[in-house]
């Protein structure tokens, strides 16, 4: 029980206010070491992610594990929601300190609570874009992976001069049992009612772990059936979702026009392979998962043409890259060749033993090992030996 008589003060609130025992370095240290884990994995990921989609000369993904991909993409979407509950169970400890007196004392104090308000809006708003990307809800007018990735810097600099400045603090604060009096914390709280710091840290870890469980069906399979909100399932055309349909992607007329063919161009000019034709080269059939970036994935089957007998075809190297182009307008994707060589690489023609449905890319996909999804181009109508 307080024995604190509650008068209000007339004047706003101080940080003194706040009395509950919550508003504490020693939770405040623990809850922001799993946050800082959780953004430090989803900006390793995130980065990996931005390198294969726009590779610089230096960076080589690898083609195998075949998986590889689905994990990283996996951990990004993974970490980027449990960090959701953290991050509010952190604001939450440390928020009277918006209400420190005097404002700012110094120059000093004031670049670093500036450097706060920076790491606060960037955080919250890699979080919110990130699980609003991932629920297709793209309702701001700026390229999505663009700004993402932009923001991303702004995010992780801030918390490295978060964690810079307030190191000492971040120290004591682990080094102390959360509760109970120690060498650094020698006064016992006053306040005893409400909530143990213990409670409210393993509640706010135990939220991170229920949205995780809760959302991680979507890319690990035997989750599948506990994951309530994932936002993809197995469902879809032959047991594999989809992101565009044919009808959105207007392909609906071209893809099954009888004389489309798939023209390879190579040094030796360019070739026109009919489906007939295609049909008519040796097939593989191989395990790959489709990992979208939105963090679902899904292994199928799938059987076709190896990238490399086409490439070859046209008189291509082993060293060039490959581009890809689909019927549907603007969308194409660049194959490097450490994939384009790659036995697992296919222009595939069926999934799971049967035609491809239009909506999984008929008459013609590409699929490759550890790719993410979005280059897996579909309803393919060119490629070019570059
Ligand atoms: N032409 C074209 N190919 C595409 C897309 C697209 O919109 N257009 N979407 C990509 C994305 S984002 C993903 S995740 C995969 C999904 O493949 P699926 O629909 O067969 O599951 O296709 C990729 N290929
Ligand atoms: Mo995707």
């Amino acid at each position: 029980m307080s024995l604190r008589t509650p008068t209000l003060p007339l004047r706003p609130p101080r940080e003194e206010d706040f009395t509950s025992r919550l508003h504490d370095e020693r939770l405040a240290a623990r809850l922001g070491s799993w946050l800082g884990i959780c953004f430090t994995v989803c900006f390793v990921t995130g980065l990996l992610s931005h390198f294969i989609k726009a590779p610089p000369g230096w960076f080589v993904w690898p083609t195998r594990p075949v998986s590889l991909y689905r994990v990283t993409q996996g951990l990004h979407v993974l970490s980027g929601t449990a960090a959701v509950p953290l991050l509010l169970a952190k604001l939450y400890t440390v928020y009277p300190k918006l209400f420190a007196w005097p404002p700012i004392s110094g120059v000093l104090n004031a670049l670093e609570r500036l450097s706060l308000l920076v790491l606060v809006s960037s955080a919250f708003f890699q979080l919110i874009t990130g699980l609003m990307n991932v629920a297709h809800w793209y309702a701001w007018g700026f390229g999505f992976p663009r700004v993402h990735y932009a923001m991303a810097w702004i995010a992780i600099g801030s918390i490295v001069v978060h964690v810079g400045v307030k190191l000492p603090i971040i120290r004591r604060g682990l080094r102390a049992p959360l509760e109970g009096p120690s060498a650094d914390y020698p006064i016992e709280d006053e306040v005893t009612d409400g909530v143990s710091r213990r409670t409210f840290f393993r509640a706010t870890g135990l939220a991170s772990f229920a949205v995780l469980l809760a959302t991680a069906g979507a890319s690990v399979p035997f989750l599948r059936r506990i994951s309530g909100l994932a936002v993809r399932d197995g469902d879809g055309p032959q047991g594999l979702p989809i992101n565009v349909s044919a009808f959105q992607a207007r392909v609906t007329q071209t893809a099954i026009a009888p004389d489309w063919a798939l023209h390879v161009t190579g040094p030796r000019g360019t070739r026109a392979f009919g489906l007939a034709e295609l049909q008519a080269m040796p097939q593989h059939t191989y395990s790959l998962p489709i990992a979208c970036v939105e963090g679902w994935s899904a292994s199928a089957v799938w059987t076709g043409v190896r990238v490399r007998d086409l490439v070859a075809a046209v008189g291509g190297s082993r060293e060039a890259d490959v581009r890809f182009e689909s019927l549907q307008r603007g969308h194409a994707s660049r194959l490097p060749a450490l994939h384009a060589r790659d036995d697992l690489s296919l222009v595939a023609l069926r999934l799971h033993g049967e035609v491809l449905d239009l909506d999984h890319g008929y008459p013609a996909r590409l699929i490759a090992p550890s790719r993410p999804g979005e280059l897996q181009t579909k309803w393919l109508a060119a490629m070019k030996v570059l």
